[in-house]
């Protein structure tokens, strides 16, 4: 997350259009939203990442994913080969999760009223890192023990093209280019909703660095 040299920043990060989008009925992209949280947010994923630092998770079948993963919160989403699930221990530390940082979760909270969803409590924060080349394949967010609850998503760092699909892995994708404080929060008729990440491109985000995170919020347990 250091400052590299001003030539190899990507000329997309840079291009950030304000405001609020809405992507599906109860969607929406809220441009730069995290932006004034930023100071405060990156020294507590800091510190929650030297507790539980990005590790690459097997999938069921046997797949590395490409994102490195860690979680905070109370509850952290993990995978092997014996399947999905959220856990209150970090299986590579055998402790807990670090907690969620208060930075975090007010901006979840506060993002996810801004998208119509008053009452969000969030007990589970996956950080996902994407370098280079990494992807998110097309899924549902299907784990947590109830679908009440939107899905809050935070994108710092390096650009990406988001996928929204529909309720059907076959149904069409919008692509919904996010920039560093983009925010996208989907719930209700929208909650289970296909979605997932273009490979990103090479660059170098000028306070982040060559990579992408992203921070999901859910009510998971
Ligand atoms: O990285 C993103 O923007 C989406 C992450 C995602 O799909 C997930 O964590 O379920």
């Amino acid at each position: 997350m250091s400052g590299p040299t001003a030539e190899l920043f990507a000329d997309d990060a840079l291009q950030q259009p304000a405001g609020r989008e809405q992507i599906g009925e109860q969607s929406y992209v809220l441009r730069g939203y995290a932006l004034p949280w930023i100071e405060r947010l990156l020294p507590e994923l800091r510190r929650v990442l030297a507790q539980s630092p990005f590790r690459q998770m097997v999938t069921p079948g046997g797949f590395i994913m490409s994102a490195a993963l860690s979680s905070c919160g109370e509850l952290g989403w993990t995978t092997d080969r014996t399947g999905y699930r959220y856990t209150t221990i970090d299986p590579n530390s055998q402790q807990p999760w670090p907690a969620l940082p208060e930075a975090l979760h007010q901006l979840a909270v506060m993002a996810a009223e801004e998208a119509g969803f008053n009452d969000f409590e969030p007990d589970a924060c996956l950080i996902n890192r994407y370098v280079p080349g990494a992807k998110m394949s097309l899924h549902q967010d299907k784990n947590e023990r109830h679908y009440t609850a939107p899905v809050v998503s935070v994108s710092l760092g390096l650009p990406a093209v988001f996928l929204f699909g529909g309720h059907e892995r076959s149904d069409k994708v919008q692509k919904v280019s996010l920039f560093h404080g983009d925010v996208v929060v989907w719930g209700g008729v929208d909650r289970l909703r296909f979605h997932g990440v273009l490979p990103i491109k090479e660059g170098v985000h000028p306070q982040m660095g060559p990579q992408r995170i992203n921070l999901t919020f859910r009510m998971a347990g």
